[in-house]
């Protein structure tokens, strides 16, 4: 067994969720921050049998779009300007970023 964690776009929460529930998956939704921009975002821990994973990875791959976004001071700018306003920098946003790891035991009790 294998647990997927995906880091989606919050604008991509739905659509995937549908996505995955049609096809039969069970997974958890956790409301995320990304580590960079500071913004929301969505972790998936998708658990699976090993034969699905490509399955999930297709269905995240379809419905997660990467989208150019401008951000007017990243939080590495305000440390480095010192409160000076800087020039908006472009960075890509959503697509999935997928870890998948082995489930050493898995239990329903
Ligand atoms: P954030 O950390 O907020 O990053 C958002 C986007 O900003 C990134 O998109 C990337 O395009 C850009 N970015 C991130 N760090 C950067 C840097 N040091 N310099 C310039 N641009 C940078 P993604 O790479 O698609 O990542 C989307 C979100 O997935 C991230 O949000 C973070 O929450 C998560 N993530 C990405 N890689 C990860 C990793 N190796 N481990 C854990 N979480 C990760």
């Amino acid at each position: 067994m294998k647990l997927v964690i995906a880091i989606i776009h919050e604008r991509d929460k739905h659509k995937v969720s549908d996505a995955l529930l049609q096809a039969g998956h069970k997974f958890t939704n956790i409301a995320t921050t990304g580590g960079f921009l500071r913004d929301g975002n969505c972790t998936l821990l998708i658990g699976a049998e090993d034969d699905k994973v490509d399955e999930i990875i297709s269905i995240l791959d379809k419905c997660c779009h990467t989208r150019e976004q401008f951000v007017s001071q990243t939080p590495i700018d305000t440390l480095a300007s010192g409160g000076m306003v800087v020039s908006p920098v472009k960075v890509m946003v959503g697509g999935a970023i997928i870890f998948v790891v082995n489930v050493e035991r898995y239990e329903r009790v």
